[in-house]
């Protein structure tokens, strides 16, 4: 076999581009905000995975287990102990991580956002039930 002797060179260890969250306007913390308060049905200040499933299948259709993926995602995505890492809630705190994390690398115009957003809270008073 005429293997060719390959040098390796050494590769200068290239710093991974680090990902870039999705940019956090006001407007957008307050969209997620509003959005947050609409999903959580109950008003505990967090979301259960019932809450989010009703809420997520507007975004990822009626996959159960797409949608729990989701919401571990979610539940995971909180940076420090407060935000109650991986305990079944989701925060605003994750919630808001979690939607830039998702969104991440992606160079979203603030009306795709918006109509982003606004899917999950139609559908959100979709599933309120009706003030009487
Ligand atoms: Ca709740």
């Amino acid at each position: 076999m005429g293997c060719g002797v390959s040098k390796s060179t050494p590769k200068v260890a290239a710093p991974p581009p680090k990902p870039r969250l999705m940019e956090l306007t006001d407007e957008r913390h307050q969209m997620l905000k509003d959005t947050f308060a609409i999903m959580d049905a109950d008003k505990d200040g967090s979301l259960d995975l019932d809450e989010f499933t009703k809420s997520a299948a507007g975004i990822e259709g009626h996959d159960v287990n797409k949608i729990t993926a989701l919401f571990h995602f979610f539940d995971s995505a909180g940076d420090n102990a407060r935000s109650g890492k991986n305990d079944g809630k989701l925060t605003f705190d994750e919630w808001v991580v979690g939607m830039r994390k998702l969104y991440v690398n992606r160079d979203m115009t603030d009306e795709q956002f918006d109509s982003e957003m606004k899917a999950i809270v139609d559908l959100g008073k979709a599933m309120q039930p009706s003030a009487s």
